[in-house]
C-alpha cells in the first residue's frame, strides 16, 4: 500500500482500476458475471467484465466531483468458472429456441433446450445471490458487473434479504418487463418483470431511457399502480427540445425513488456511439453526461445507493471503445455510490 500512487499509470500485476485492494480491505467488491445464455441479437456480453477490467487501468482515479473514491477500496472478484461453464451450454441449447423464434410447440429437442436453458438459468441466479449475499454481509457494497441484464437477478435478491424497502432506478433502452420472452423464464428481456413480480421489497421501479417496448409491457407499466414508473425517451428528448434542462429533469425523475435506491444500467440505455457493440442497440438514448448527472442526482438528493449492477457491456471485435466506456461508467457508478453511502468526500457544488 506504501507504494500506491493513484496519480502514476497502473501496475500491470495489480487490480481493478491499478488498484492494490484485496478483498478484505475493499469496501466495495465487483462481482463479474459472464452470462449471456439468452441473448437475442449481438452477443459476446460475457466477455464484458474482462474486458472492463482490462479498460480500468486507464481510468484517472481523481474524481472531479467526488475526489478520492478508490480510497473506500475497490476490488473486483474474479469470474466464475462455473457460470462460464453453465454459460456456455446454455447459449448452445438457448440458440436452438431463438431460431424458432420461441415456437417451440410439440417439438421434443425444443421443450428440452428450453427446459434446459430455464434451469442453468436458475442456477446461476442461486449462484450470483450466495456470491453477493456473501459480499453483503461482510459489510460490502456489491457492484455486479454483466454479462446480459439477466444477470443480476440474484444480487437484487439478495439485497432483498438486507434492505427490505428500496427501490430500483433502471437505465436501458428497453422496459424489460416481458413475460418469459422467447419463452425463457429468465430472459434478459423480463428482468425487470421478474424483479417487480417475485421480489416485495423493490417497493418502485424507475426506468430512464426507454425506447423499445411492445404493447404488452406498455399495458404492464400502465396496470401497476404506479410502482412501475417509465420516462420514456421520447418523451424526455421532448421536454428537452421545449427548453426544460436535463437537471430539471433528472431531479423529477429521481423525486419517484424511495429513499434506498439499487442502481441497474444496461449500457444500451446510452445512446449507441457510446456502446456499438452492445447485445441490441436501439438509436437515442442518454448522453453519457446525462447519465452521470442523473446518477449523482441519486446521491445529491440525499438517497442512499445501496448497490448496483452495469450490464450489457460488449468489446466487439474491433477495438476497446465500448469497455473504455464501461470502465468510466464502473467508476462513476462507484464513486457516487460510495459518496451517497458518505464513505468518500463529495465536493458540494
Ligand atoms: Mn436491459
Amino acid at each position: 500500500m506504501n507504494e500506491f500512487d493513484p496519480n502514476s499509470a497502473a501496475d500491470p500485476d495489480s487490480g481493478i482500476f491499478g488498484l492494490p485492494y484485496s478483498y478484505g480491505d475493499a469496501k466495495l467488491v465487483y462481482l463479474p458475471v459472464p452470462w449471456e445464455a439468452t441473448t437475442s441479437y449481438g452477443g459476446g456480453t460475457s466477455k464484458g467484465p474482462a474486458a472492463i477490467l482490462e479498460a480500468s487501468y486507464q481510468v484517472d482515479l481523481f474524481d472531479l466531483e467526488v475526489q478520492k473514491p478508490y480510497e473506500a477500496g475497490l476490488h473486483m472478484l474474479p469470474e466464475s468458472k462455473k457460470i462460464r461453464t453453465w454459460n456456455k451450454t446454455a447459449k448452445a441449447a438457448a440458440q436452438k429456441v431463438i431460431k424458432a423464434g420461441g415456437r417451440i410447440g410439440k417439438n421434443k429437442i425444443l421443450q428440452k433446450a428450453l427446459a434446459q436453458v430455464n434451469e442453468l438459468s436458475a442456477q446461476v441466479n442461486e449462484e450470483v445471490r450466495r456470491e453477493s449475499l456473501r459480499v453483503m454481509k461482510a459489510g460490502k457494497i456489491l457492484g455486479l458487473v454483466g454479462g446480459d441484464h439477466a444477470s443480476p437477478f440474484g444480487a437484487i435478491q439478495a439485497m432483498a434479504e438486507i434492505e427490505k424497502d428500496f427501490g430500483l432506478l433502471h437505465l436501458d433502452a428497453h422496459s424489460d418487463t416481458r413475460d418469459a420472452y422467447e419463452g425463457f423464464e429468465w430472459s434478459h428481456a423480463s428482468i425487470l418483470r421478474n424483479v417487480i413480480d417475485r421480489i416485495p421489497e423493490v417497493k418502485k421501479l424507475v426506468q430512464v431511457g426507454i425506447r423499445d417496448f411492445c404493447e404488452e409491457e406498455w399495458d404492464y407499466i400502465r396496470n401497476s399502480k404506479g410502482r412501475v414508473e417509465t420516462f420514456f425517451d421520447l418523451d424526455c428528448q421532448k421536454k428537452k427540445a421545449a427548453g426544460v434542462h436535463w437537471q430539471t429533469q433528472a431531479a423529477e425523475i429521481v423525486s419517484r425513488l424511495p429513499q434506498k435506491v439499487w442502481i441497474t444500467f444496461d449500457v444500451d440505455g446510452l445512446d449507441p456511439r457510446f456502446c456499438p457493440h452492445t447485445g441490441t442497440p436501439v438509436p437515442g438514448g442518454l448522453d453519457y453526461a446525462e447519465a452521470i448527472i442523473l446518477i449523482g442526482e441519486v446521491a445529491r438528493s440525499g438517497r442512499k445507493i445501496v448497490g448496483f449492477d452495469l450490464n450489457e457491456v460488449s468489446p466487439g471485435k474491433s477495438g476497446d471503445w465500448d469497455a473504455n466506456v464501461g470502465a468510466r461508467l464502473l467508476y462513476k457508478l462507484s464513486a457516487w455510490t460510495l459518496a451517497s453511502q458518505k464513505l468518500c468526500d463529495l465536493v458540494k457544488k
